[in-house]
């Protein structure tokens, strides 16, 4: 910082010493010395001579002798009368005439001469060779004096013009609301610039020069804070002095400033000895922040109180991404601080189920390059809650750097998930034999028509099973044992399938079973081992056997069929046969 010499501005001028005060003596001498009427220093003031010192005549005598120097070149004249310029001259041909005169230019370092020294006397004389060089010497003192004052009046305009540059500054600091302040440490004195006084309200006279008022002036929570930041700079353990804190101004109210300083002297020992500083006013600028607080206050406590995770998400244009905001709900959401979250979005993918992950980003980018809404359903495996479903809702925009930043909320959509799957279960589900449903099982076999067509791959097997003589179980035993017997046989059919095989119960006693893969051996396996096994499980209804057997009509389901009606209407016939031949038979297609 430059030191502001506030100081300087407050103490008067140094008394300057000019050459007049020499050039009287120079010429008080040389009256002396030479024994004449009149020594004088005269000055070429444009076309006019100037009496800069004289010693001898009075003072109009002196100024009419000035006319009769030629100040520009050294001479003698024995005899102005003799001398034909000055002959004239009435202070020649008057009374008490002037006869001698001399001169000797005053000969400046730049070769120029501004003026001359010059002797005037009432008798004839001559300078003998000593003399001559003598008066010499009396010129070079007087040019020795002249040219001190040129250099002196150099530094007097370096001076002014710099103070007024310092003024200027000090305008330009304090026009800004910064006032100025100037603190000598060794005798507890402070100055304060005009500005500085008028930003609180105090006239010149308010404010005194004692530190110790100062500290009055400061707020005094503030102000223990103030002193040992101070202490600190002073200490040498920071680089200068900077705090904001309050100030009373004249009508009590109190003004939040920032005041930045720096020790700009200091003694052999390192001790501060003078600081310079700044105070600006910061109320209108904390105003604001504090008002920018509160609505962030508000946001973010509005955003804690929503249920889920309202967050801000921001993707770079090199992928990395983060979450500049990311509400209180993260807790819940991702068992994660929102700090967690904030630095690194990555951290999700070890949150995200792995089998959604893949998607989850997909989506992202979908909405990115598209900018459009991101909706998206995904599973989350946490450390408490375990597998849970969430719903990420966001709108992307695209910034500047070509990144994208997205606004949204991540919600629990775990229990509607539940009921979702219920409800789908409830839909496609029977619910005496939890085997699909008729309308379930169509969509499967469709499903496994078109995977067989897709991979032009291996047939399956699709076996049509209807229980024998079924309405006897009811009639005899009742219902609520023919329901039972349903379920019974459902069971032994479920145990019978690989995964990649399915089963639905398409009537009220009828099943059908696809075998994934399968021909017509496999098929007839398959089923004789059905048959086997309910033959090896029997039913009882008390110490009744029921007695069940099922028919069962196999087809083949190729690649080249158009539809499923193909096969399933061939493993209808070959079931019709079944029946036919006696029932409890396998027939194929
Ligand atoms: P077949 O050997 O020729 O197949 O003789 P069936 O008696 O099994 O065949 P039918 O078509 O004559 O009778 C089927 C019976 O299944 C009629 C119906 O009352 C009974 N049924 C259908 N759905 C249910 C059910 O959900 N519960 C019970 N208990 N009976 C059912
Ligand atoms: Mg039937
Ligand atoms: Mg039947």
């Amino acid at each position: 910082m430059t030191a502001l010499p506030l100081q300087s501005l407050h103490s008067t001028d140094a008394q300057r010493t000019r050459s007049d005060e020499r050039l009287n003596s120079i010429v008080r001498l040389a009256r002396l010395h030479f024994d004449v009427a009149m020594a004088a220093i005269v000055l070429l003031d444009g076309a006019e001579n100037r009496l800069a010192a004289w010693e001898g005549l009075t003072p109009d005598r002196a100024r009419q002798a000035v006319s009769l120097c030629d100040a520009s070149m050294e001479k003698t004249v024995p005899d102005l009368q003799a001398d034909p310029y000055s002959r004239a001259h009435p202070l020649v041909n008057g009374a008490s005439p002037l006869r001698f005169h001399a001169a000797c230019p005053l000969l400046m370092k730049d070769g120029t001469a501004p003026g001359a020294i010059c002797l005037f006397d009432g008798a004839q004389r001559t300078l003998d060779a000593r003399q001559l060089s003598f008066l010499r010497e009396l010129a070079r003192l007087a040019a020795i004096a002249f040219e001190s004052d040129i250099a002196i009046d150099h530094v007097t305009e370096e001076e002014a013009t710099a103070r007024e540059r310092e003024q200027r500054m000090v305008l330009a600091i304090e026009g800004s609301g910064t006032g100025i302040w100037d603190r000598n440490i060794r005798t507890d004195e402070i100055y304060y610039s005009a500005g500085w006084k008028t930003m609180f309200g105090y006239t010149d006279a308010e404010v005194g020069n004692r530190i110790e008022e100062s500290y009055r002036r400061i707020h005094p929570d503030d102000l223990a804070y103030v002193q040992a930041t101070m202490q600190a700079h002073f200490d040498h353990k920071t680089p200068s002095y900077e705090v904001e804190h309050r100030i009373r101004c004249k009508n009590g109210s109190y003004k939040w400033v920032c005041s930045r300083g720096k020790v700009v002297s200091c003694d052999d020992n390192g001790k501060a000895l003078r600081m310079l500083g700044t105070t600006t006013d910061i109320s209108a600028m904390r105003a604001i922040s504090e008002q920018l607080q509160q609505t962030v206050d508000l946001v973010t406590n509005l955003t804690n109180e929503v249920p889920g995770l309202v967050f801000q998400y921001r993707r770079h244009p090199d992928g990395s991404t983060f979450f500049p905001y990311a509400s209180a709900g993260v807790h819940d959401i991702y068992e994660i601080a929102p700090d967690e979250l904030g630095d690194n979005a990555a951290i999700l993918d070890r949150i995200i189920h792995p089998d959604d992950l893949a998607s989850y980003h997909a989506s992202l980018e979908t909405s990115a390059s598209h900018l459009t809404p991101w909706h998206f359903e995904y599973r989350v495996q946490l450390p408490k809650q375990g597998l849970r479903w969430r719903r990420g809702d966001a709108r992307p925009q695209r910034c500047e750097d070509g990144g994208t930043i997205w606004h949204g909320f991540i919600t629990d959509v775990t229990d509607r998930k539940r009921i979702e799957a219920e409800l789908q279960n409830f839909a496609t589900t029977d619910f005496l034999t939890q085997l699909p449903n008729r309308r379930h099982f169509m969509a499967q076999i469709e499903a496994e028509l078109a995977r067989i067509q897709r991979h032009n791959g291996k047939s399956a097997a699709v076996l049509m099973c209807d229980l024998d003589h079924f309405k006897a179980i009811n009639d005899k035993w009742g219902h609520a044992t023919g329901d039972h017997t349903l379920k019974h046989f459902a069971a032994i059919l479920r145990k019978q399938l690989r995964k990649t095989d399915f089963a639905g119960r398409v009537g009220g006693e009828e099943f059908a079973v696809v075998l994934h893969g399968a021909d017509a051996t496999e098929g007839i396996a398959f089923a004789r081992r059905l048959q086997q096994q309910i033959a090896a499980v029997p039913l009882f209804q008390g110490t009744d056997r029921i007695p069940l057997t099922v028919s069962i009509g196999i087809a083949i389901m190729q690649p080249t069929d158009t539809s499923v009606d193909t096969s399933l209407s061939q493993g209808d016939l070959a079931l019709y046969r079944a029946k036919n031949a006696g029932r409890n038979r396998i027939e194929c297609g």
